[in-house]
């Protein structure tokens, strides 16, 4: 999977991307990040991205040329299956979201600012937008760095473990059962028996009861989907 990511704060985008999974996921191939600093896009004096909004009112907007122009440009060199705007009004981001975009070839993220993208950017170019929650940041870089996460962790043969992927919290709108590792015993705080007992069948009985119990008393809504 191919994945471009136009933003105004490229330095926001670098760490994200370059250790542990991520990391991993681009030297094996299964992912090409390429990050594009709208203002290199900027033909104006000074370099600007953004200009005041016709009406009045406090706020920048981000211009239309410089975003048209690097939006075209990789248009012209192969089709993006989805332009995606990060945007505090966009849908709201889930599992399912993540799920099809894994399985796409080419796509394009524009991260929002200021008070936003001129609405002809998102009228004539953008074809999903997206929100990581109800609260608002200051950019969409970081809803970008999540979403690309989440959805690259996806890709078949980026997760050792293929397996790892399809158990997690909300792959089957369920929360994941709670995690032991050794010793089985600290300031004579156990792990539960049964997980020691060495029996499969016992093990994910009670794994599925634990998962349950945990989505009804901490997000009974999935359970309702
Ligand atoms: Cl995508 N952008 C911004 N600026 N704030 C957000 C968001 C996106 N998602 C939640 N809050």
């Amino acid at each position: 999977m191919r994945i471009d990511i136009l933003t105004v704060l490229p330095q926001l985008l670098e760490s994200p991307f370059s250790v542990s999974i991520m990391q991993r996921a681009k030297d094996k191939g299964h992912v090409d990040i390429h990050i594009h600093n709208i203002r290199d896009y900027s033909t104006s004096k000074h370099k600007n991205v953004d200009d005041y909004q016709y009406g009045g009112g406090a706020g920048m907007v981000m211009s239309i040329e410089p975003i048209a122009t690097i939006i075209e440009k990789l248009r012209a060199e192969r089709k993006y299956d989805e332009i995606i705007y990060m945007t505090p009004d966009g849908e709201v981001l889930e599992q399912s979201i993540c799920n099809q975009l894994s399985l796409f070839e080419n796509i394009m993220i524009l991260c929002g600012h200021y008070k936003g993208v001129d609405e002809r950017i998102r009228e004539h170019y953008i074809t999903q937008e997206i929100s990581i929650g109800s609260y608002v940041l200051s950019g969409g870089e970081l809803a970008a760095a999540v979403l690309v996460d989440a959805v690259v962790r996806l890709i078949p043969g980026v997760l050792n473990d293929e397996t790892s992927a399809l158990t997690d919290s909300f792959q089957d709108n369920l929360l994941s059962p709670p995690v032991y590792t050794r010793p089985p015993e600290f300031n004579g705080w156990k792990v539960p028996e049964v997980l020691l007992s060495g029996n499969p069948k016992e093990i994910d009985k009670w794994r599925e009861q634990q998962a349950l119990e945990r989505t009804k008393t901490r997000r009974p809504d999935l359970l309702n989907d």
